[in-house]
C-alpha cells in the first residue's frame, strides 16, 4: 500500500485515526500521526484500557504506560505514570528531551509537568463505577502492612485492548506508538509490555516496525515487537514476521481460554499484516484509497 499509511489496533482505532489523517495527509511525518493517534484514544472516556476512562488497578488509581519509537536510537517511555495526559506525549518528551529510554512513575509525572501539562483526575465515573462494582465482589484475603485488604482478583477479568499505531510517511519513514492503563484491576506497579522497547513496541528503520496489543506478560516473555521486526531483517514476509511471535508464545506458555496477544507488523515499503492467537482482534486501517477494519490473516488458535 503506498505511503501515507496508518495501521492501528482495534476497532475504537479507526475514529482515532480518523483524527490523525488530515494533517498526516498533508505531509505530516509518521511520528505526529502515531502520536496524534494515541492521543485521541486517551482522551476518549469511552475506551476503557486506555487514557481518561482506563480501568484503574485494584487500588483505584489509574496508571498508564506509553511509548514512541522512531529507531533503536531514538526511542521513549513512560511507565506507571498517574495525573497526566496524554501519557503518548510524555513519551515522546522522554525520547525528545531526555538521555534516557524510560522514566517511571513519579518521575515521569515530574517530566510532564515541567513540560506544561496539568495534573488532572484520570478516573472516570464509569470506571471508578466498575472498579467499585468489581471490589465489591472480591474477597479480602489478607491484610496489608498498612491495614488495608489484599483481594482476590480472578484472572478472566484482565481487561487489555490497548491502542498502538505504525505509520508510514510520504517520506518513508516509519514510527510507531502506543498507550494503555494496562490490565484492568492490575496489581498496583504491574507494569506490561507497552512502555518496553523490543516488547510491546519495535521500529528498525529501512526494515519495519511492530506493536502487540493483550495481555502484556505474554509478549514480554518472547520480546514480541523485537521478534516480529527481526524476523522482517532476515527476510520473512509481514504474515511471518506476525506470526513468530505467537508461535514462541504457544511454545512456552501454557494458555487459558482467555490468553489473547495480536502483533501487528508494518513494513518500510507498506506492506503490513497482523496476527492474533485468537478471534476478536482487528486492524484499522487508513490510506489514501481506504478506511477499514481488517481482521488478522493469522488466528493461531
Ligand atoms: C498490557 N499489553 O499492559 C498491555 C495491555 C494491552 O494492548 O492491551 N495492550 O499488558
Amino acid at each position: 500500500m503506498s505511503p501515507p499509511l496508518i495501521v492501528s489496533t482495534w476497532s475504537f482505532a479507526e475514529a482515532a485515526n480518523e483524527a490523525a489523517w488530515p494533517a498526516f495527509q498533508q505531509g505530516g511525518s509518521a511520528l505526529d500521526a502515531v502520536e496524534a493517534v494515541c492521543r485521541h484514544a486517551e482522551e476518549d472516556p469511552d475506551v476503557d484500557s486506555v487514557g481518561y476512562g482506563g480501568l484503574p488497578d485494584r487500588d483505584g488509581r489509574v496508571t498508564l504506560d506509553a511509548s514512541v519509537m522512531l529507531s533503536p536510537s531514538q526511542c521513549g517511555g513512560v511507565c506507571a505514570m498517574s495525573n497526566y495526559l496524554p501519557a503518548v506525549s510524555v513519551a515522546r518528551m522522554v525520547m525528545e528531551t531526555t538521555r534516557h529510554t524510560l522514566i517511571a512513575g513519579a518521575g515521569a509525572e515530574a517530566l510532564a509537568a515541567a513540560n506544561g501539562l496539568w495534573a488532572r483526575d484520570l478516573l472516570a465515573p464509569s470506571a471508578r463505577k466498575r472498579w467499585e462494582e468489581r471490589r465489591a465482589k472480591s474477597a479480602p484475603v489478607s491484610t496489608t502492612k498498612e491495614g488495608g485488604h489484599d483481594y482476590e482478583w480472578p484472572d478472566e477479568d484482565d481487561g487489555h485492548d490497548t491502542i498502538g499505531s505504525l505509520a508510514l510517511d510520504a517520506n518513508g519513514v516509519l514510527a510507531g506508538a502506543c498507550t494503555t492503563s494496562g490490565l484492568s484491576f492490575k496489581r498496583h506497579g504491574r507494569v506490561g509490555d507497552s512502555p518496553i522497547i523490543g516488547h510491546g513496541l519495535y521500529v528498525e528503520p529501512g526494515v519495519g516496525a511492530a506493536v502487540a496489543t493483550g495481555l502484556g506478560e505474554l509478549a514480554m516473555g518472547v520480546c514480541a515487537s523485537f521478534l516480529a521486526v527481526e524476523r522482517l531483517r532476515r527476510g520473512g514476509s509481514p504474515q511471518v514476521a506476525a506470526r513468530e511471535p505467537l508461535e514462541r508464545i504457544q511454545a512456552s506458555f501454557e494458555l487459558g481460554p482467555n490468553h489473547q496477544l495480536a502483533v501487528l507488523v508494518l513494513t518500510a515499503d507498506g506492506t503490513w499484516s497482523a496476527a492474533s492467537l485468537r478471534p476478536g482482534y482487528v486492524t484499522a486501517v487508513r490510506s489514501a484509497d481506504e478506511t477499514r477494519l481488517v481482521d488478522p490473516e493469522t488466528v493461531l488458535l
